[in-house]
C-alpha cells in the first residue's frame, strides 16, 4: 500500500531522529485561546509577555489556503566551552538547543519543503507556542517543570513549527499530558532554585526562571543568589536531574577554548568588533554571538564562584 504524505515526511525525518505531528489549522483558534486565558487571567508575567510571547494567531496572507500545522521535534546536544582563569580550566555549559537555534529551524524548513513540494504541497512560517502544539498534537507530554517530553529524546529537543496546505489526515488534536512519571515525582521543584516551578499550579512562574533573567541584560535582581546561576545562558537545573531524562544521551559538542586573556577580554566587555578575529570565530562557532550583550555578566558570576 503506498504511504501517506504525513507518513513518507516523517520516516524521512526519523532518519535523523526527528519526530512530528500534524494538526488540523482550525484548531489555531483553540492555541490562541489557551494562550490569551492564562494573560486575561493574569497567569502570566507582563514583561514576559511583552518580551518573548510574540506569537501571531493569523494566517500569513500568502497562506489562506493552510489546512494544517505541522510540529516537529530535533534532538539537540550540550555544548561545553573552557575558559582558562587563574590557572584553572573552567568548563561552563550552554544547554540543548542555544547552538544554532536559527539554522537548525531553517534546515528542517527546508527539508520539509522539498518533502512536500515533491507532492505538490508547500510550507509557510509560524510563530506560535510550540510546546502547546506538541502536547496538543500528541508529539510530547509536559514535566512539571512545564517543559515538553519526548518519547527517546526527553526533553533535549527544539521545537519548529510551520503551516502547510497538506490536508491533515485526522484532526490530531487531543488534551495535553502530564508526563506519567511525574504524578509521583517532585524532583526539578525541589532542584529549580528560584521556585520558578510552583507547588500551587502547573504553569510555570517563568518570571522567576534563571533562563529569563540571565538571557536579558542589566543586573540580575537582589534576590538571586550568584550560585544559582550554572549555564553560560539559560539553565539546566530542572532537565538535569529529570529522571525522564536519564536514559537520554544527547551528546555534548566541545566548540570551543578560551586563554586567561580571551577570557579577560570578554569579561572586559570589549563590543564584539573590537575582539581579535580569532576570538570572534570561536564565539560564532559556539553561537554566543548572539548572546554576547549578557556574556561579560554571565561569565563573570561562572568565573568568580
Ligand atoms: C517564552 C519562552 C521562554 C520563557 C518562558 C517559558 C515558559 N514556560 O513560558 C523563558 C525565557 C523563561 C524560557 C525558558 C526556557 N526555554 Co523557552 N521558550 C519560550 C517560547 C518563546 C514560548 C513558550 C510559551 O509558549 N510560553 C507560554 C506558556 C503559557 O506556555 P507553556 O509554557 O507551554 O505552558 C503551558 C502549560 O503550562 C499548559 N498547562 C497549564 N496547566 C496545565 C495542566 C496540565 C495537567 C497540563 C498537562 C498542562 C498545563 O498550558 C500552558 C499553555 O499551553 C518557546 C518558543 C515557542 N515559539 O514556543 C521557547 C521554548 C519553549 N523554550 C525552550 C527551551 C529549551 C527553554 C529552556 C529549557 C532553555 C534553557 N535550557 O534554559 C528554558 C526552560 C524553562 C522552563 N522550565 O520552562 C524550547 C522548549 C523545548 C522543549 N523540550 O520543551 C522552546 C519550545 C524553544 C524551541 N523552539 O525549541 N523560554
Ligand atoms: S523531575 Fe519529575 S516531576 Fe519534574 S518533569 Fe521530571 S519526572 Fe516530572
Ligand atoms: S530552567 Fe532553571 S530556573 Fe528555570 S524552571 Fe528549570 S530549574 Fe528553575
Amino acid at each position: 500500500m503506498e504511504r501517506s504524505i504525513s507518513n513518507k515526511l516523517f520516516a524521512r525525518l526519523a532518519k535523523q531522529r526527528m519526530q512530528g505531528r500534524i494538526i488540523a489549522a482550525r484548531h489555531l483558534a483553540d492555541i490562541q485561546e489557551e494562550i490569551e486565558k492564562y494573560h486575561r487571567d493574569g497567569l502570566l508575567d507582563e514583561e514576559l509577555y511583552s518580551e518573548y510571547f510574540r506569537f501571531t494567531f493569523d494566517l500569513p496572507e500568502n497562506a489562506q489556503e493552510c489546512r494544517s500545522i505541522i510540529v516537529i521535534a530535533a534532538p539537540q546536544p550540550h555544548v561545553r566551552i573552557t575558559f582558562t582563569w587563574n590557572e584553572r580550566q573552567v568548563q561552563t555549559v550552554v544547554p540543548p538547543t542555544y547552538l544554532h537555534y536559527k539554522e537548525v529551524y531553517k534546515e528542517i524548513r527546508d527539508d520539509v519543503a522539498a518533502t512536500l513540494s515533491a507532492e505538490g504541497y508547500h510550507v509557510f512560517p509560524s510563530s506560535l507556542p510550540e510546546k502547546t502544539l506538541a502536547s496538543h498534537s500528541g508529539l510530547g507530554g509536559y514535566g512539571k517543570n512545564n517543559i515538553s517530553y519526548v518519547p527517546g529524546l526527553g526533553s533535549y529537543h527544539q521545537l519548529v513549527s510551520f503551516y502547510s496546505d497538506l490536508p491533515p489526515e485526522e484532526d490530531g488534536w487531543s488534551e495535553a499530558q502530564m508526563m506519567e512519571k511525574c504524578q509521583k515525582c517532585t524532583t526539578c521543584i525541589r532542584s529549580c532554585p528560584t521556585g520558578a516551578i510552583p507547588t500551587d499550579r502547573f504553569l510555570l512562574r517563568a518570571e522567576r526562571c534563571i533562563t529569563f533573567l540571565n538571557e536579558r541584560p542589566g543586573d540580575f535582581p537582589e534576590w538571586i543568589d550568584p550560585s544559582w546561576h550554572t549555564c553560560l545562558i539559560g539553565c539546566l537545573e530542572c532537565q538535569r536531574v529529570c529522571p525522564l531524562n536519564k536514559e537520554i544521551e544527547p551528546g555534548t559538542f566541545e566548540i570551543a577554548a578560551f586563554s586567561q586573556e580571551e577570557s579577560e577580554l570578554i569579561l572586559s566587555g570589549v563590543a564584539l568588533d573590537r575582539l581579535p578575529d580569532e576570538m570572534v570565530r570561536k564565539l560564532k562557532l559556539a553561537d554566543m554571538t548572539r548572546y554576547f550583550n549578557v556574556l561579560p555578566r554571565n561569565l563573570g558570576v561562572l568565573l568568580k564562584q
